[in-house]
């Protein structure tokens, strides 16, 4: 059994999507955010980045794996369901570069601009520089999968790991102003992704944790944004492992 540490943002979509692509079998462990569980001892076992999702194969051959890092999480659990992730070597490049691409692009960039347009105190208006400079890399970022998406069916050939990381990044396109007109590749590959009974299912997962954006306390704000490297050495200390 796999256990997925979980709360229903674009980053743990990725997994609940995969695992219910794959069939595999899994045990929901709801993180909230909000209230720090990210921070707990035993958590930052298993994720030292503090962050979900992550999961833990009790069945992983030379016994119990965990994994942090939504990527290789990825790429685990196709190697583990032999599915969305080729052997052959181009193939398989072919698809982990547009993982990374993901992984080191756009998720990042659409993180700081869901930043900018979901929490930043005063809103988008107040920090004009910041949300300009991520709305412009979320739009480039969707030229450049337009470049693939305008004459493959998938990001890298076949439906892989790469649409499944990258596509519950452009689910709140809407909310982050972007629009599709300029991009029918985009839009094509969007609504065939979305269809997927699979990928419904995925994003179902947990729908009874998620809460509206603008019902944020002051505490839960302070819990998400306020982590400098000095709270991560005091909870380490307090953890015993510094
Ligand atoms: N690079 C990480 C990003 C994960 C991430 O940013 N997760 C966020 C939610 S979407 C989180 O757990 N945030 C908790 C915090 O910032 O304290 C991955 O791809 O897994």
């Amino acid at each position: 059994m796999i256990d997925l540490y979980f709360a229903p943002t674009p980053n743990g979509w990725k997994i609940s999507i995969m695992l219910e692509e794959c069939g595999l079998e899994y045990a929901l462990k709801p993180v909230n955010l909000g209230r720090g569980d990210q921070f707990k001892p035993e958590f930052l076992t298993i994720s030292p980045n503090n962050r979900m999702p992550a999961i833990v194969d009790h069945d992983a051959p030379g016994g119990a794996l965990s994994i942090f890092e939504s990527g290789a999480i990825l790429v685990y659990l196709a190697e583990k369901s032999g599915q969305f992730l080729p052997s052959e070597l181009h193939r398989r490049f072919g698809v982990l570069q547009w993982l990374f691409w993901q992984v080191g692009g756009l998720g990042p960039m659409a993180g700081q601009l869901s930043h900018f347009v979901n929490y930043a105190p005063g809103g988008a208006a107040a920090h004009d520089y910041s949300h300009t400079r991520y709305a412009n890399e979320y739009d480039r970022l969707f030229a450049v999968m337009e470049r693939s998406l305008d004459r493959n069916e998938y990001l890298a050939g076949d439906y892989s790991i790469a649409d499944i990381a990258t596509w519950p990044w452009v689910v709140p396109y809407k909310r982050f102003g972007q629009s599709m007109d300029a991009y029918p590749g985009v839009r094509r590959w969007f609504d065939a992704i979305k269809v997927r009974p699979a990928v419904q299912r995925g994003m179902d997962v947990g729908k009874d944790l998620r809460r509206p954006t603008g019902e944020m306390s002051e505490a839960q704000r302070r819990m998400m944004f306020g982590q400098t490297g000095a709270s991560v050495r005091a909870a380490a200390q307090q953890s015993g492992d510094a």
